[in-house]
Order: structure tokens, then sequence, then C-alpha cells
């Protein structure tokens, strides 16, 4: 017979236990846009301990709603391995673009993600950095409901040995930094550079040369890493996003193996 205390305490005591594990993480990735999914996937898979939280309800990010709301997107032929990877079927348009479901893509990313052995937690908002001696080190965290309902509560904290900001064109937590400790990146100004105008083909290149380490312990990938180092918009075309989280992901596993 199904016991009402018993679903209570399952949920709390699971959640719970998930939470104390994440509170020191080897990888930690904040927004899961598809450039956050991708690099959870390579990392869970990597088998190194990875979270990845979410501020949204809903993660998947910028994905679902297609371009202008027709929830088709489209990609390029050379990300077609990663989605036969992922088990995401497209379409060719022609020889260079391929269109997918948005639904079925982003749903895929987060499956494929969640599989991977990564933690997901979503409405979990990142809402500050732990800095120790230069390194970004951990998180502080909260949950959005309070940030939501601007309520004053104070929020824990998280250890981590390297983040990815994946918070899309906000850069979030790049921007956090930045406010707390002045010009301190690895950019021409040592701050954001901005995003720049839409340009698809040379924002899909952009995007992944932008992704890399931009403050001890921190990568930027997506439309973060676009902002961060000045790349242009480009669309619903979202090749690039997933090979930015691919390489975010090597270059993080690269670091924890050192
Ligand atoms: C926790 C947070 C916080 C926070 C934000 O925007 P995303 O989809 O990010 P990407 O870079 O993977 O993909 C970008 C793509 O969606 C896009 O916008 C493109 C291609 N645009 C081109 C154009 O021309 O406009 O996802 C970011 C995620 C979201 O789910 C947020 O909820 C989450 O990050 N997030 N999570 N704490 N402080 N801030
Ligand atoms: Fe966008």
């Amino acid at each position: 017979m199904l016991s009402d205390t018993k679903i209570s305490e399952a949920i709390l005591t699971t959640y719970t236990d998930r939470f104390k594990q994440m509170l020191s993480s080897d990888a930690v990735i904040v927004g899961g846009g598809p450039s956050g999914l991708i690099a959870a996937y390579y990392l869970g898979k990597a088998g190194v301990k990875t979270t990845l939280l979410d501020r949204r309800l809903s993660v998947g990010g910028g994905m679902w709603g297609g371009g202008m709301m027709m929830n088709q997107i489209v990609v390029q032929k050379s990300v077609l391995p990663i989605l036969e990877e992922m088990g995401i079927a497209c379409k060719a348009y022609d020889a260079e673009h391929y269109t997918v479901s948005s639904v079925a893509c982003i749903s895929g990313l987060i499956f494929r993600a969640a599989q991977s052995g990564a933690t997901i937690m979503n409405l979990v908002t990142m809402e500050d950095a732990v800095v120790r001696e230069g390194r970004l080190e951990g998180l502080v965290i909260n949950w959005s409901t309070v940030e939501m309902a601007h309520l004053m509560v104070d929020p824990l904290m998280m250890d981590a040995r390297v983040v990815l900001d994946a918070t899309g064109h906000d850069a979030a937590l790049v921007t956090k930094l930045v406010e707390r400790m002045g010009p301190v990146l690895n950019t021409p100004s040592g701050g954001l550079e901005g995003e720049k105008p839409m340009w698809a083909d040379h924002g899909e290149k952009q995007v992944v040369a932008n992704t890399r380490e931009v403050y001890p312990g921190l990568y930027v990938s997506g439309m973060a890493a676009n902002a961060t180092f000045g790349g242009q918009r480009m669309g619903p075309v979202f090749g690039g996003m997933l090979l930015s989280g691919k390489k975010a992901a090597e270059a993080m596993l690269r670091r924890l193996a050192q």
C-alpha cells in the first residue's frame, strides 16, 4: 500500500542526499541551455562529478521556441555526428542547412545530459562567485523562488574545481565576477567585450573560438562566450552551441586531469 509520508520522505531524502553530494563537485555548469547540456553530457559521460544548475523550472534555455516561436531550428552539416550520438533526427534542407524539431532536439539533449551521470538541479539560481586567491573555486546559490519573490534570504555555497558559464546572452557569472572584481578577465579589455550584431556564419565560428577559460577556474560557452569575447549573434542556428559545449567539456576535462 502506498504511504503518503513515505512518498514525501523518499523525495526529501533522495533530494537532500544529491544536494549534499553536489556541494563539492568537480565540474559545475551554470545554465542548462543547449551548450550547457552538451557540456554536462560529455563531462558526465567521462565520469566527472558534474552538476548543472538552471534557474528555471524547465531546463533547455532558448531552444524550445525555435525561430520566432516557429519550433524548428537549423543546424549545419558539421554537427550531424553529434546529433546522431544523441539520437536526434534531422532533415536536410540543402547541402549545408538541416532542420530539427526544436522540441525533439532540446528534450533529447536534456535526456542525454540527465542520463550521463551529471546531476541536474533546476530551480536553482547562481547568485554570486566564490573567489579564493585569484581563482574561482565555487558558487553562491539560492532557490530561484527566493530571487523571484525578492525575499531577503541568505544563500548557500558550493565548491567546484572548474565552472562553466553557460548562461546565454547574459553571461551572468562572468558579469557578476567583473562586478565584484573589476576587469580581471582574460579578454582584451579585462571586462566583457559585449555581443556583436547578427551574422550567422561569423557568429557560429566565433562561438567555438571564444569557448575557453576566461578567468582561473572559469570557462565560457555558448552565447555567454560571444558576450564575453565579443562575438556576433547568429539567430536560430544551433550547431555552434553544440560544438561550443563539447569544446568546453574537453577543455574542462583536460584541466581536471592535470
Ligand atoms: C542559473 C541561469 C542563470 C543563473 C541564466 O540562453 P541559453 O539557451 O544558452 P546557450 O548559450 O546554451 O544557447 C544560446 C541560445 O539559446 C541562443 O539564445 C542563441 C543561439 N541565440 C542567438 C541569437 O541571435 O539570439 O540558456 C541559458 C540558461 C537558461 O536556461 C537560463 O535559465 C540559465 O541559463 N541561467 N541558471 N543561474 N544566474 N542565468
Ligand atoms: Fe538568443
